[in-house]
């Protein structure tokens, strides 16, 4: 897609659950979110780059129960545990804040006084799970059972394990108490309803102009042509966003979590001292582009209930929305009650946190499943970090090094300047196309152009020659080490440390997070002094 250069582009990253740990699950998502930003910025956007932690809902709740602590001490403890991953991860927000702040709780209560206004929300009986051995009502994930339409075991509001659609209160079938596994009777009770039916038309042609991954646009497009069902959103819980004027409820996580979005956005501007209409740039007029990143898993929330309730509040719509696959370990599904998952933290005790950046775009295409295990992560450092990129920056640093200290004077040539080019080009429409993979692969192809031609000119057997091969020696070092300043700044959003050391390493004196794509053209300087060269990527495995 082509983002308008005018406009500010705000990009989100959905909000995890703070009800466990990290795991790589979740890294697929924040980790292209951040070196999307890293390279929309590098292309010249204002970016601001957001996300938080999902502080409510039913996932926590039952945390807190299993470990029989508050939700607030669930909460806080893995809102923690988030921010120092990502920091860890160098995925660098502009802001990361908590759906439980004021802000989101009063921007909530607004958006759903609006929709009440204006007729959106009406009161309907319907049918709640109830377990009568617990004596309590039995929202979201207190309840499994059959899902309705794919017969697989479902949680009470999605069939996470089976065709992946939303649930509503009442749909499941054969409803089981989660807390003590009785059966769960249904029960007549008052609720709110958005009248998501109502929004059909007005969904069927956003979804067809909306950006982003085609597989968000399609899945939700099914959804909209099958039907489009009213929207209970209201829960009978104590922990969350008080729906307006009744005690006794709490609006439905879903309602509550995207519009952190927005809130998240009024607090980083104010924070940054910005008078306090700034975010209705964002989220009112439609003066900026925004940009969702989330997994396919919650494409149906994405791309139908959030434009639905922005629409009906007259908040500015998405224009894009990117979808990561699934993650798969060892080719079985990712699941935290079997033990099938790889947490954030066994990577980052053991490895540099570029070698995993590097991995989640590397290994699969960002819209496929990616099927994870520690052979292919060990076989991507070791091939590709060490064999071709370490490889040739330690040969040539190192060679450059002991014969020059510095960057010998010399012309680019022509090839040279060519396959940067062509480099250059690959890399930013595979990120037009939000191919994370073609853009690492893109950059890894002009490394591997760059040990060609060092190894075909043999500058070890020039700088022994005479003046003329000396001349020549350090025109083909001066070639390959423009080569290692272009990937720096091509590969610099995906591993920002590694890549920095090596600018660093080259002697170059500005901050390599702050160059432009334009700044790869600028030949690098002669007489530049290099820094000791030292081995960017160990093996591993
Ligand atoms: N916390 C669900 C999830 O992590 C949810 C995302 C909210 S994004 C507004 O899958
Ligand atoms: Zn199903």
């Amino acid at each position: 897609m082509k983002i308008p250069h005018d406009k500010p582009v705000l990009v989100t990253s959905a909000l995890p659950y703070v009800n466990g740990e990290c795991h790589i699950g979740h890294l697929r998502t924040y980790v292209p979110a951040d070196i999307c930003v890293r390279m929309l910025r590098k292309m010249g956007y204002r970016v601001i780059f957001i996300s938080g932690s999902d502080t409510h809902g039913t996932p926590i709740v039952l945390s807190a129960e299993a470990e029989g602590t508050t939700p607030e001490a669930v909460v806080e403890r893995y809102h923690e545990h988030f921010r120092r991953v990502f920091d860890a991860l160098n995925v660098d927000f502009d802001y990361y804040g908590r759906t439980d702040s004021p802000a989101n709780h009063a921007r909530t209560e607004e958006i759903v006084k609006d929709l009440m206004a204006r007729g959106y929300v009406y009161r309907k009986k319907t049918k709640q799970a109830y377990c009568n051995t617990c004596g309590r009502f039995l929202p979201d994930r207190y309840v499994e059972g059959i899902c309705p339409y794919c017969g697989t075991l479902a949680r009470g509001d999605e069939c996470d394990q089976g065709c992946g659609r939303h649930l509503e209160p009442g749909e499941i079938e054969e409803p089981r108490c989660k807390i003590c596994g009785s059966a769960a009777v249904y029960k007549d009770q008052e609720h709110f309803f958005f009248k998501l039916s109502a929004f059909s038309h007005f969904l069927l042609s956003y979804l067809h102009g909306l950006e982003g991954t085609a597989n968000a646009r399609n899945y939700a497009l099914e959804w909209v042509k099958r039907e489009l069902r009213d929207w209970c959103i209201t829960r009978n819980l104590e922990w969350g966003v008080k729906f307006p004027g009744r005690d006794d409820l709490v609006v439905y996580v879903w309602v509550d979590a995207p519009i952190g979005y927005i809130s998240f956005t009024e607090e980083l501007l104010r924070e940054r001292g910005e008078d306090d209409t700034e975010w209705a740039r964002y989220w009112k007029n439609n003066e900026a582009t925004i940009i969702h990143f989330i997994g396919t898993d919650i494409i149906y929330h994405h791309c139908i209930f959030w434009p639905a309730m922005l629409k009906g509040a007259g908040y500015s719509l998405p224009r894009a929305v990117i979808a990561s696959g699934m993650v798969k370990i060892n080719g079985k599904t990712f699941s935290k009650s079997r033990g099938n998952v790889v947490w954030a933290s066994e990577f980052l005790e053991r490895f540099h946190p570029d070698m995993l950046r590097y991995y989640l775009v590397a290994q699969s295409s960002h819209t496929k499943e990616l099927d994870f295990s520690w052979d292919s992560f060990f076989m991507r450092v070791n091939n590709e970090l060490v064999a071709i990129l370490g490889n040739l920056a330690y040969r040539v640093l190192t060679f450059t090094y002991k014969h020059f200290g510095m960057v010998p004077a010399g012309e680019i040539e022509d090839e040279v300047t060519s396959a940067i080019e062509s480099a250059t080009a690959e890399v930013l429409s595979a990120m037009e196309n939000y191919e994370f993979k073609k853009m690492v692969d893109a950059t890894m192809g002009l490394a591997n152009f760059g040990n060609s031609y060092f190894q075909r000119e043999e500058p070890w057997h020039l700088i022994k020659g005479d003046e003329d091969a000396r001349r020549r020696c350090g025109t083909i070092i001066k070639n390959v080490l423009q080569i290692l300043k272009s990937i720096c700044i091509l590969l610099e959003p995906v591993m920002p440390e590694k890549m920095g050391e090596m600018w660093f390493q080259l002697g170059m004196e500005t901050d390599l997070h702050a160059t432009k794509i334009e700044d790869l053209r600028a030949p690098i300087r002669t007489g530049q002094k290099l820094n000791k060269p030292a081995v960017l990527f160990q093996r591993v495995g």
